[in-house]
């Protein structure tokens, strides 16, 4: 029978009869952050698998209004939202950086209680963390789990516990598992704790979203894992280093329960959309239109390959219902570029395309890298001013120094912060490789420019 666990929600069955795992997705410490279709789709992804496993698992998510008597900012266009926030002292590392630091999502009090009334407690409890500069969180989180539960045993995996491995360890009192929990190391480790095969080969099934999120005005669909591209600044290949395209059916028929539980925004997080198109979001997109499917949104907040944007692909993305567009140019420097992704003659046709097909100008964003090691403004200004021209909005894309990408090397050498030691120093707020610093004149120059 299932526990008096009030206030979380739960993925349960009659029929698993494995153990009672929470899974929990900790606050973000920042200086600023907002909600931008923003999911822990890693933990997500665990929480299905143990499920299909034989396992009961419930969710807390900090950065979601689990609580109608919490006060939440409200919703904004598209389901976007600010998050509650409670400012907290700045860590030492950022007392030259004249900004607020703060902790976003669900009041402390409120979390304790909750986890405090969960009886029995879980058999296991799961730890999730996303950026490396958010751990804080994960620190607060797992303190708390501690005090409540000191013998439940809990494990943190995730964006930071792979790429900050040896930090993690070194601080957090929890078993830490790097790289996806597909990988067969994680994967015997969790079987060992839970006392149950994990069932990978069935896949996972994000329309589980909808009971862990009853709520919520998005969801957020992945067709592909993993990048072909590795470019210097980015993490991907150490996230995932192959490329897998996961079937198009399955993921239709997730986005169509969804769909039918009242959902109109989805916000797809695939490194890389539109790679391997014929069999991945192509098909799916005949299917959305095929089945008359009109009052759906479909937004990409991680950048675009604009090479693959050819007049079909936009043709299709614009009938399917795509409303938030983000291109990704990162510099005008097309000789000499730290990726390979893009020439001027695919940027051209590519936004060309985007408009033949009836794009608004306001559905369409450029990301500009902006802080990078050695980087001089003039390239960021004439990247701005390129994007300008043809109408579309440009956004900087502050950079984040991240572990075990080729250019974190350059990165610490230029760095007044430390980087090596410290993931909160690579927080994009404090432009922790920006030879000027960050100052509020500065950002105050550079949205004018934007603007
Ligand atoms: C979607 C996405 C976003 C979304 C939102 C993410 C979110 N949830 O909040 C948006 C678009 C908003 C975003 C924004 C940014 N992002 Co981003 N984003 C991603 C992206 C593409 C996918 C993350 C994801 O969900 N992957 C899919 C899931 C299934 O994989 P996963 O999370 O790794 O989970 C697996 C494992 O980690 C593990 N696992 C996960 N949880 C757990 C828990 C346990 C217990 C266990 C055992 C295992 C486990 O198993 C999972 C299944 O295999 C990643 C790149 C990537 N490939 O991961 C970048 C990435 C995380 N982002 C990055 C960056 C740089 C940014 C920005 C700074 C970009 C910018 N300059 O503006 C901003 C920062 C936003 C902020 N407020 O600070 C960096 C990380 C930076 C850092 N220092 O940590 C990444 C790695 C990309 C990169 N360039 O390398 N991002
Ligand atoms: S193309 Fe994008 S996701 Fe792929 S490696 Fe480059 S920055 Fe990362």
């Amino acid at each position: 029978m299932l526990p008096k666990w009030p206030k979380i929600t739960w993925l349960y069955s009659n029929k698993n009869k494995g153990p009672y795992i929470l899974g929990i997705n900790p606050w973000i410490y920042d200086f600023a952050a907002f909600n931008l279709w923003s999911r822990p789709l890693g933990l997500i992804v665990l929480l299905s698998y143990l499920y299909k496993s034989g396992a009961n698992v419930a969710l807390l998510d900090c950065m979601y209004r689990m609580w109608q008597d919490v006060n939440w900012p409200n919703s904004q266009i598209y389901g976007t939202s600010h998050y509650p926030r409670v400012y907290v002292p700045k860590p030492c590392f950022f007392e030259d950086i004249p900004r607020r630091f703060a902790r976003y999502g669900l009041p402390l009090e409120m979390v304790k209680k909750a986890l405090k009334a969960l009886s029995p407690s879980p058999d296991l409890v799961l730890i999730t963390s996303i950026m490396t500069y958010w751990y804080p969180g994960v620190v607060v989180i797992l303190n708390l789990i501690k005090e409540i539960w000191p013998r439940v045993p809990v494990i943190v995996g995730g964006i930071y516990a792979t790429l900050c491995f040896e930090h993690a360890q070194k601080i957090l009192d929890a078993h830490i598992l790097k790289g996806p929990v597909e990988s067969e190391e994680n994967q015997r480790f969790i079987s060992n704790k839970i006392g149950l095969d994990l069932n990978l080969k069935d896949g996972f099934d994000l329309s589980i979203q909808s009971d862990l999120y009853p709520e919520s005005p998005f969801a957020v669909l992945m067709l592909n894992r993993g990048c072909p591209f590795g470019c210097d600044y980015c993490a991907s290949k150490e996230l995932f280093s192959g490329f897998f395209t996961r079937s198009y059916e399955d993921v239709f028929r997730e986005f169509e329960h969804l769909y039918k539980k009242g959902i109109r925004n989805f916000a797809f997080y695939d490194d890389a959309l539109l790679v391997n198109w014929q069999n991945s979001v192509g098909p799916f997109l005949e299917k959305v239109i095929e089945k008359g499917i009109k009052d759906v949104n479909f937004h990409v907040p991680n950048g675009l390959h604009v090479r693959f944007l050819s007049k079909e692909v936009c043709r299709l993305l614009k009938k399917a219902g795509f409303k938030t567009i983000r291109l990704g140019l990162e510099t005008v420097n097309f000789k000499n570029r730290w990726d390979k992704k893009l020439t001027y003659e695919e940027w051209d046709m590519g936004v060309k395309n985007l408009f033949s097909a009836g794009f608004e100008k306001d559905q369409l964003g450029a990301y500009i890298l902006f802080g990078l090691p050695e980087q001089e403004d003039k390239e960021v200004v004439d990247a701005i001013n390129f994007v300008k021209k043809y109408g579309i909005r440009p956004h900087l894309a502050y950079y984040s120094p991240i572990p075990k990408t080729k250019m974190f090397e350059l990165a610490k050498r230029v760095s007044p912060y430390p980087l090596e030691e410290e993931p909160l120093t690579h927080n994009r707020s404090i432009w922790p490789c920006y030879k000027k610093r960050f100052s509020w004149e500065e950002r105050s120059r550079w949205r004018a420019l934007l603007s």
